[in-house]
C-alpha cells in the first residue's frame, strides 16, 4: 500500500518550536546543558530585547567552551539590571569593568589566562552601543588591532539607555532620545551618517565579524559557537530593540528587531577576516515606514504631518544597504555609488557628512 508522509509544520519557519527539530538543530536553549548563564530575577524591562539577546549569547558561548568562560560587561543596562551588588542573575564568571573600557579588561583577562598556561578558558567582552561605538571604540579599536584573543559583543539597543536615552553614535538618523531636539524644524536625530561599527571591526581585517539580531535566535547562537571556534579578535553586533527607549510595546521586540531586517535598516552578515562570506536574504521586504512606525522615537515623522523628505531619506538607507549586501538575492554591490542628493543627508548639520549607512 502506497503511504502518504503528513508533514503537521514547516521547518525552516519562525514558528517551528524545538521539540519538532532534530535534536542537532535544536536552540541551546533547549538542551539540559544549558548554563542559564543570565538567570531569572534580574530587573531588565519587560521584552527587554538585550536580555534576551544576552541570554542567547553567553549561553551560546557557555556550551561552545564547555563552560570555561569569563565575560567582562561594560557598564550599562546589561550590568546594572543583572548586578545591583550584591546580587547578580550571572550564572559564570563575570567581572564588571568601566563604561568605556571592556576591551581592554578582556584583553587583560585573555592575557593573563594565556600567561598561566590556562587557554582552554575563553574570554568574552560586552557591552552596549554606547560602550562600544562610542566611549570604548579606543580600547576595541586596539584589541581589534592586536587581535586579542577575545569574543566581544555588543548589544546594540541604539541609545544610551540606563542612563535615560541619550543619544549615541549608534542612534539612527530622525530617532528622537533624551538629548535630541524634541521640536523644531528638525526634531531627532539630526546626525545621519552614525558611526558603522561592523563595517569599521570589518576594516580592522580581525578573524570574524557578524550582524544578527533577536528575532534570529539560531543565528545568533550558530554565529557565536562559530566565533566560539576561531582564535584571535572577533566582533558580534546584535540589535536589541529596547521597548522603554524607542518608546515601543514590550510585545513588539521581536518583529521589530524582524522589520530592522526585512526593511533593510539593520542588515545581518557575517564576515571572515574582513571578507563578508554570507548576508541573509530578506524573505518579505517591507517599507521602512512598516518598522518605525510602532515606534514613538518615531512619530513625529507621521504625525502632525508626515516628513516625507526624513521618510525618503531613511528608505534611501535602506535600499542603499539591500544593494551593498545584496540582501534580495542579486550580487552585492563591489564599489559603493557615488552620493547622490537621494542619498543626502536631510538636515543641515548632517550636510557636510556622508549619506548614512546602518551597519
Ligand atoms: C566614564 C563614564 N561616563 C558615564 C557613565 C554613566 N553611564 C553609565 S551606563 C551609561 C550608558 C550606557 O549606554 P550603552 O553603552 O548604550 O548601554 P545600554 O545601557 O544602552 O545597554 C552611562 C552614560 C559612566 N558609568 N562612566
Ligand atoms: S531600558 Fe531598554 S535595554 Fe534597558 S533594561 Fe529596559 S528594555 Fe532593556
Amino acid at each position: 500500500m502506497d503511504t502518504t508522509i503528513v508533514k503537521f509544520y514547516q521547518t525552516g519557519t519562525f514558528t517551528v518550536g524545538n521539540r519538532l527539530l532534530a535534536p542537532e538543530q535544536r536552540s541551546v536553549q533547549a538542551n539540559m546543558r544549558r548554563t542559564n548563564s543570565l538567570n531569572s530575577g534580574h530587573r531588565a524591562c519587560q521584552g527587554c530585547g538585550e536580555a534576551l539577546g544576552a541570554r542567547y549569547a553567553i549561553d551560546a558561548a557557555m556550551n561552545a567552551c564547555e563552560g570555561q568562560l569569563i565575560a567582562a560587561n561594560a557598564t550599562g543596562c546589561l550590568e546594572v539590571f543583572s548586578t545591583p551588588y550584591p546580587e547578580t542573575s550571572c550564572q559564570i564568571p563575570w567581572i564588571h569593568s568601566l563604561f568605556g573600557n571592556a576591551a581592554a579588561v578582556g584583553t587583560g583577562i585573555a592575557a593573563a589566562l594565556r600567561v598561566k598556561g590556562r587557554d582552554h578558558v575563553r574570554v568574552v567582552a560586552q557591552g552596549g552601543d554606547g560602550g562600544t561605538t562610542d566611549i570604548g571604540f579606543g580600547c576595541l579599536s586596539g584589541m581589534f588591532e592586536r587581535n586579542d584573543d577575545v569574543l566581544y559583543i555588543c548589544y546594540d539597543n541604539e541609545a544610551y539607555m540606563n542612563t535615560g536615552v541619550q543619544r549615541s553614535s549608534a542612534t539612527p538618523a530622525a530617532a528622537r532620545t533624551a538629548t535630541t531636539p524634541a521640536v523644531g524644524p528638525d526634531p531627532g536625530n539630526v546626525f545621519y551618517q552614525g558611526k558603522n561599527l561592523p563595517q569599521i571591526a570589518l576594516a580592522h581585517g580581525i578573524p570574524y565579524v557578524a550582524t544578527a539580531t533577536v528575532a534570529d535566535l539560531r543565528d545568533l547562537e550558530r554565529k557565536v559557537r562559530t566565533a566560539m571556534a576561531m582564535r584571535g579578535a572577533r566582533y558580534i553586533h546584535i540589535l536589541v530593540p529596547c521597548p522603554l527607549g524607542w518608546g515601543a510595546a514590550s510585545h513588539d521586540t521581536v518583529r521589530l528587531a524582524r522589520l530592522a531586517h526585512e526593511s533593510g535598516l539593520f542588515p545581518v552578515f557575517e564576515a571572515v577576516y574582513g571578507e563578508i562570506s554570507e548576508a541573509t536574504k530578506i524573505r518579505r521586504r517591507v517599507p521602512v515606514e512598516e518598522y518605525l512606525r510602532p515606534q514613538r522615537r518615531f512619530a513625529h515623522l507621521f504625525s502632525p504631518v508626515r516628513d516625507e523628505v526624513a521618510l525618503a531619506r531613511l528608505q534611501s538607507i535602506a535600499d542603499r544597504n539591500i544593494r551593498r549586501h545584496g540582501l534580495l538575492g542579486d550580487a552585492p554591490e563591489t564599489a559603493p555609488p557615488k552620493p547622490s542628493r537621494d542619498s543626502a543627508p536631510a538636515t543641515a548639520a548632517a550636510l557636510a557628512g556622508i549619506a548614512a549607512e546602518a551597519p
